[in-house]
């Protein structure tokens, strides 16, 4: 990427820079020679990660990047327009010839290994769309505000998984009745470079693992995986924290207590048991791991700012999950939530992927209107309308998306 960048320097002109920027460089005469702005870094960037040029870079050591909310309208999420979470470095190089699985742990009769071909041909294979959503979505929303990159609400994807189920692989190695949790280990290094260190290592129960959905994957969308999504075996368990699914998977702990990994202590990836002041903290008995994600929906159709013309309808469409539950209704509101009108709402595909809506709004006159829509699941829980429960980490923050739109 290095030799692309000095290539692409030299060939490039201040005028044809400005042009590349759509805007004049107004200190142009202080630019180091062979400089290349940070906005064409980034471009280049998510060129190289095979992202959309529109996705947000929120960090690139490591690399998160996030989904502008309307590039997330397609039913099936595809690779372009999948955020990107990391919390370590990528692994550089992969040989698939040499990659194995090893399962591992207090809980196995015995340690095992797999090649990547074994996995392949040795158990059905399975296909699920399953929804994946960082915990951290909607962070940028809470105040005081909690540290982590501030992702606005395109922290979600929902892409089709290939791959084996995790319970047929751990019935071929045998494990023990005391198994509680398995942990995941994957081959990206820990930023400080520290071998001993590990990145991120979390885990799921055993009654997760043991879901038909729960995938080790060595497809997403029909293809190889992504490189930045985990290439060339992933875990997924669909519904639950996004950080629950493990890239670049080389082994799987099964434990006889929560596993330990790094990231599974307290504060990370839990919220507080009994509510808390904002700003506050609390003690790791009142902390408890994220499980099932919480319900919530987003407008992905039109683009919030959209302007079309009184008398026509306006369709509004978009997607609703709710963690391991089903999504029961999704409801909008165009008079600030004083009057709530329902959607058209599909079954999911499968378990654990999320639901589209749909309808067709008319608006009484002219002006700026908002479009608020609220999820229900079949628990009858709702999508608050403010930011949720303050947490220390913020985590969790389902509260409605809202669009603006003008009718001229
Ligand atoms: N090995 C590994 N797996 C990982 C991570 C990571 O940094 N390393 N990040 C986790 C987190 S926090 C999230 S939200 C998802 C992001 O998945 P994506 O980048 O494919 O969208 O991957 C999870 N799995
Ligand atoms: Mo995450």
């Amino acid at each position: 990427m290095k030799k692309q960048r000095r290539a692409f320097i030299k060939k490039i002109t201040l005028a044809s820079l400005a042009s590349a920027l759509g805007a004049e460089i107004v200190f142009a005469k202080n630019l180091p020679k062979d400089y290349l702005p940070v906005f064409l870094q980034e471009q280049d960037s998510l060129k190289a990660l095979g992202k959309d040029s529109a996705l947000k870079v929120l960090n690139d050591r490591p690399w998160n990047i996030e989904t502008p909310i309307h590039l997330l309208d397609d039913k099936v999420t595809p690779a372009d327009k999948m955020f990107v979470r990391n919390n370590g470095s990528i692994p550089e190089k992969i040989d698939i010839s040499t990659w194995s699985l090893t399962v591992k742990g207090e809980s196995v009769q015995k340690e095992k290994s797999y090649s990547l071909s074994e996995l392949k041909s040795k158990f059905k294979n399975y296909t699920y769309q399953l929804t994946l959503e960082c915990g951290g979505n909607g962070r940028g929303e809470f105040y005081p505000p909690t540290e982590g990159n501030q992702w606005g609400q395109g922290a979600v994807s929902c892409a089709l998984w290939t791959g084996i189920r995790l319970k047929d692989l751990l019935e071929d190695v045998g494990i023990k009745k005391d198994a509680v949790y398995i942990g995941y280990h994957g081959a990206d290094a820990h930023l400080s470079g520290d071998p001993k260190k590990e990145a991120i290592s979390r885990g799921i129960p055993i009654k997760k693992a043991m879901q038909d959905e729960t995938l080790l994957a060595f497809q997403m969308n029909g293809k190889e995986i992504p490189m930045a999504h985990g290439y060339p075996l992933r875990l997924v368990a669909g519904g639950y924290p996004a950080s629950a699914s493990g890239k670049w998977l080389k082994a799987i702990s099964v434990r006889n207590k929560v596993h330990d990994g790094s990231k599974m202590e307290s504060p990370s990836y839990r919220v507080p048991i009994e509510p808390i002041e904002p700003g506050t903290q609390t003690a790791a008995e009142n902390m408890r791991i994220i499980e099932s994600m919480p319900v919530k929906s987003l407008i992905t159709h039109p683009k919030s700012g959209a302007e079309f013309s009184l008398g026509k309808t306006l369709e509004i469409r978009g997607h609703a999950w709710a963690g391991e539950e089903e999504v029961s209704k999704v409801a909008y509101s165009i008079d600030f939530g004083a009057t709530w009108q329902s959607c058209n709402l599909d079954k999911p595909v499968n378990r654990f992927a999320w639901q589209h809506f749909q309808t067709n709004v008319k608006f009484p006159k002219k002006g700026y209107y908002e479009i608020w829509v609220m999820a229900t699941d079949e628990n009858g829980n709702s999508q608050p309308m403010v930011v949720p429960g303050w947490n220390p980490k913020g985590y969790l923050n389902n509260a409605c998306h809202r669009i603006a739109v003008k009718v001229s």
